[in-house]
């Protein structure tokens, strides 16, 4: 258990375009992880490139880099208990159609492209590489929360 874990979070360019940036922060928020970091920007073909680099030999790369560089997204830190695996658990599958209800790929999602939401995966790495990828150490705060008491 890793109890001040960070993880990279994004909303993708169709969850800004439907209005999901607030529900999205929203959720995190309230199952009691830390917001460490936040930049709305947009992704350059490089940085698109090198951030899904491990897909570069899949036959859906291409699509892939033009639509997370198709318009803005919403990149997140996160921080807490085992933050990367509950992030991922609260995204639900890569596929919204295998995705449960309530997770944010099975409440919103639409296909395998338009999934709505990027968090890190568990291996051993990839979140830090992603926070590094994306952010500045300057641009991520340490801070308490009032009622940390209550989070993680
Ligand atoms: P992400 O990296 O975006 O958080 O998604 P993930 O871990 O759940 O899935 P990953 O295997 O890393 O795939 C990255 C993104 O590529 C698209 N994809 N398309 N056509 C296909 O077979 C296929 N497989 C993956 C998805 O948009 C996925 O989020
Ligand atoms: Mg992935």
């Amino acid at each position: 258990m890793s109890e001040h874990e960070r993880t990279f979070v994004m909303v993708k360019p169709d969850g800004v375009q439907r209005g999901l940036v607030g529900d999205i922060v929203a959720r995190f928020e309230e199952r009691g992880l830390k917001l460490v970091g936040g930049k709305f920007m947009r992704i350059d073909r490089d940085l698109a490139e090198e951030h899904y680099g491990e897909h570069e030999d899949k036959p859906f790369f291409d699509d892939l880099v033009s639509f997370i560089t198709s318009g803005p997204v919403f990149a997140m830190v996160w921080e807490g208990q085992d933050a990367v695996a509950q992030v991922r658990t609260m995204m639900g599958e890569t596929d919204p159609a295998e995705s449960a209800p309530g997770t944010i790929r099975g409440d919103f999602g639409l296909d395998l492209g338009r999934n709505v939401i990027h968090g890190s995966d568990t291996e051993e790495g990839s979140a830090e590489r992603e926070i590094d990828l994306f952010f500045a150490a300057d641009e991520l705060l340490d801070y308490e929360r009032v009622d940390e008491t209550w989070l993680y």
